[in-house]
């Protein structure tokens, strides 16, 4: 698709998808008024299903492309600063690195909320047809939903996953200043969205689906998954790193590692570091989400916090069930 041929009007959505949208089944959420349907096994906030659509029609991977993937609150943030300066690490020293400008969202593109959400002021497919290889671009759409040329294409998809009791507490932070910040009076309880999350009532979710499928595929198609998890991120991020840079084809070299570049990288990414930049203290994205509430506690284990025995009850019993036999497994305290 040349640039000059491209007309974004015709992104918008097609009338056989109302029809589409009021065949899917349809839930409350956690007891609020905004409910999830359920497109492809996965549950979505009903305004997700336009977006959805159009990246399935329109998107066209290139094979050079880096897509990170992963549930929302897994620490795709983290992932996007860490595999923006590895990529650029060439171009950019640590203190020209445009991360000091710029939130990592802001130079690792999230499909669905800021190249085909419906806030896009400027044509940003468009813009995604400039940009320059390799794309550094996320989504977290389940690998079933994944449009077929990303699917097919020889494009490297980075997961990432982080156990279900953090990600499922930092993913109620991050609905709670959302509501704020919209001045919603709704009133979201840890316990209700907890009841959702277990049954596979997420955002993305169910949550062990949308891991397992990936970690299968990681599993199956190494040289197309790479599968990494948050705690072991935190635990050896060196080792992680050199398996990034590896897996895109950007080996750290001895003379980098000599260098220290890969303690440098990790330092800079850190969220210490990212907290404490100008860019990420004030401002929103898409309209709604604060720039601040991406980089919160960041740590392993603080679900202890918050939840009760008989919830750690539930979810351990459901993370047995569920990964049984998968070999996958979770660290949940540091
Ligand atoms: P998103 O899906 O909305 O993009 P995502 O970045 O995946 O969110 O997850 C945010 C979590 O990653 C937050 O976790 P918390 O709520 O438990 O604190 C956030 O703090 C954490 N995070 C962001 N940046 C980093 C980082 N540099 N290092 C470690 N954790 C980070």
């Amino acid at each position: 698709m040349s640039s000059a041929s491209y007309e974004v009007t015709k992104l918008f959505s097609e009338g056989s998808d109302e029809v589409l949208k009021q065949s899917l089944p349809q839930v409350p959420w956690s007891n609020n008024k905004f409910g999830l349907i359920n497109y492809q096994g996965s549950w979505i906030p009903e305004s997700f299903l336009a977006r959805i659509l159009l990246i399935q029609r329109h998107f066209l991977a290139r094979d050079s492309d880096l897509i990170i993937t992963g549930l929302p609150k897994t620490g795709t943030t983290w992932l996007k600063s860490l595999l923006f300066t590895i990529v650029n690490r060439a171009i950019y020293p640590v203190n020209q690195n445009p991360l000091l400008k710029n939130h990592p969202q802001e130079l690792v593109y999230n499909l669905e909320s800021d190249i085909y959400g419906e806030a896009f002021e400027y044509p940003r497919p468009q813009h995604l047809v400039e940009l320059p290889s390799p794309r550094l671009l996320s989504t977290h759409l389940p690998f079933n939903s994944l449009p077929e040329s990303i699917r097919t294409s020889n494009c490297r998809l980075l997961y990432i996953c982080r156990n279900p009791l953090d990600t499922f507490t930092s993913l109620f932070h991050f609905a709670v200043s959302y509501l704020k910040n919209t001045n919603s009076k709704e009133i979201l309880r840890f316990e209700d969205l907890f009841d959702d999350f277990c049954s596979g009532r997420t955002i993305h979710g169910p949550f062990f689906e949308h891991v397992i499928t990936y970690w299968k595929m990681s599993l199956e198609h190494p040289e197309k998954v790479l599968f990494l998890k948050y705690e072991d991120l935190k635990d050896d991020p060196k080792h992680h790193l050199k398996r990034v840079a590896e897996f895109i084809g950007m080996p750290f070299t001895p003379f980098e590692e000599s260098q220290s570049i890969i303690d440098q990288i990790i330092e800079f990414c850190s969220i210490g570091n990212m907290k404490e930049l100008e860019v990420n203290k004030s401002g929103v994205i898409n309209k709604f989400f604060e720039k601040k509430s991406y980089f919160r506690k960041g740590e392993v284990g603080e679900w202890r916090n918050y939840f009760t025995p008989l919830m750690v009850e539930k979810m351990t019993k459901l993370m047995e069930e569920k990964l049984e036999g998968t070999g996958l497994t979770f660290k949940l305290i540091p």
